[in-house]
């Protein structure tokens, strides 16, 4: 058993003041295999007094010192990158191979957009060249708390360090409870890479502990959450009475407009993507919406593509899908499933229950529905297992139409040969981003939320920028 209870706050591992066990189970065998703590109020309010005492030299240091602290942190980062895919893989899942490509592959990524971004960020410039006394200065906002869930722990906890970082805001980071071991070896990188004691915090806890004191506290300026649009409700209402600032990451129920000149791999592309870390993504396509003509063809083609997609514990090598996170998820998941098979959809692959063989775990089995209807509950609630679920159009303006008709708006796909018709679509999709043809979005595009999916944008310029402030100053002399 891995004993870890202690935090990270003032560049020191702290002892926990106000701390109760909580044990971190491998959600493939279902065995606890790590002990935490999870702190109260004593020690979110030390983590943020050192964080605040931290800020002025931190936020007023020349942008070249943050910057180089940075590359430090990528270099221990990549040193460590294995260590964290392993604590990464026990804890929240994901196979491997997984954890060692994408899972903490994203971390060096960001990293590394966050230090491209950061070389020509405006930190100060002049209005305009005409009126050279008005300078915009962009500068921290302050102490951040971040907030993070546990489905790509790495990916977030990057996305909202390296930005806060670079923007020079102090910050006290609370994982997932679910996924601490992965972010506590994150601190320890932050530590090995030398960030001035204070700047950075860490301290375990859960959502009504330390996740409502954080986004409560006085002293905290702003907070940023990626995790379920519930706790984003209750954060967005608890901040409201220091009006900090918020900045949410939410759910998702992206649609996959497939039309009838889609490339051939678009349909398999379509369903392992939805079902890439076991369907836990916010931007995850998981309703695929099908031109009439050939819509019979593409649910065949998916139902035998999901039916290939094997499942299996963390721990074994190769390609495959691991369990859901925790058995919460796992009866979320359950229970969906269950309700598209009561409110009339059709199953072609899966279905409820585990896998063949696999009786202990939290493992689930990789589902697709046809002839759902966007009324249906699997067609409006986020799902967040390997369930995919497709729907018919008769026409682009019919496929917009259901794709806009969710509460949700992270991400949109769309699947045709036709530039004029992908170029029109991106603009009527209501959506934070629109991915078109399998075409990764490059280093550096924002990653966020329209609607109920949430506000801001992470990752590279956009990123840092919703971590600064824009102060006019006029009257500036000439230096
Ligand atoms: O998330 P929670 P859960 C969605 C997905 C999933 C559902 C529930 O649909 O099935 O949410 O997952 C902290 N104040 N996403 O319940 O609770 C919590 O401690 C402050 C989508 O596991 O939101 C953890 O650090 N913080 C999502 C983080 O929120 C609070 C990723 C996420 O946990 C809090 C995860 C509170 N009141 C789930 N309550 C995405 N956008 O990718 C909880 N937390």
């Amino acid at each position: 058993m891995i004993e870890r209870r202690q935090f990270y706050i003032d560049g020191a591992w702290t002892d926990p003041v106000a701390g109760t066990d909580h044990k971190v189970i491998d959600p493939s065998t279902e065995e606890p295999f790590a002990v935490i703590s999870l702190g109260g109020a004593a020690d979110t309010d030390a983590a943020v007094a050192a964080a605040k005492r931290a800020l002025p030299g931190w936020m007023h240091a020349d942008p070249a010192e943050r910057i180089a602290c940075l590359e430090r942190l990528l270099e221990v980062y990549k040193r460590r990158a294995d260590d964290i895919a392993e604590a990464m893989s026990q804890e929240m899942g994901a196979p491997r191979d997984l954890a060692r490509s994408s899972q903490s592959g994203a971390g060096a990524f960001h990293l590394q957009e966050f230090l491209d971004a950061a070389r020509d960020f405006p930190f100060e410039a002049p209005l305009r060249d005409d009126a050279p006394g008005d300078r915009i200065i962009r500068e921290a906002v302050g102490v951040a708390a971040l907030i993070t869930p546990w489905n790509w722990p790495m990916n977030q906890v990057t996305l909202k360090v390296g930005a806060a970082a670079v923007a020079g805001c102090t910050m006290i980071l609370k994982p997932s409870e679910e996924s601490p071991l992965s972010a506590m070896i994150f601190a320890e990188c932050m530590d090995e890479a030398g960030f001035p004691k204070g700047v950075f915090n860490l301290v375990n806890g859960d959502g009504p502990g330390v996740g409502t004191q954080l986004s409560g506290h006085p002293d905290v300026d702003m907070v940023s959450f990626t995790g379920s649009s519930r706790a984003g409700r209750l954060i967005s209402k608890n901040a409201a009475d220091t009006l900090k600032r918020v900045h949410l990451e939410l759910g998702g129920k992206g649609a996959n407009l497939i039309f009838a000149d889609a490339d051939e791999k678009a349909v398999k592309r379509g369903v392992l993507h939805m079902m890439q870390n076991t369907g836990q993504s916010c931007n995850a396509p998981s309703r695929m919406l099908v031109e009439s003509s050939v819509y019979d063809r593409v649910v065949d083609e998916a139902a035998r593509v999901a039916e290939q997609v094997k499942v299996g514990p963390a721990s074994e090598d190769g390609r495959h899908i691991g369990p859901l996170v925790n058995e919460t998820q796992w009866q979320k998941v359950q229970d969906l499933i269950q309700k598209g098979i009561d409110e009339g959809a059709r199953l072609v692959a899966g279905g409820p229950g585990r896998p063949e063989g696999l009786n202990r775990g939290f493992f689930a089995r990789p589902t697709v529905f046809a002839d759902v209807t966007n009324d249906m509950t699997i067609a409006r609630e986020e799902i967040f297992g390997p369930v995919l679920t497709i729907m018919r159009f008769e026409d682009e303006a019919q496929a917009v139409e259901i794709a806009n008709d969710t509460v949700y708006g992270l991400t949109n796909y769309v699947q045709t040969q036709d530039g004029a018709r992908r170029n029109r679509l991106a603009r009527q999709l209501r959506s934070g981003m629109v991915e078109m043809n399998g075409q990764d979005r490059s280093a550096g595009s924002p990653f966020g939320g329209m609607k109920q999916s949430g506000n801001g944008r992470e990752g590279g310029h956009f990123g840092i920028e919703d971590f600064t402030e824009i102060k006019a100053v006029s009257g500036w002399a000439a230096e």
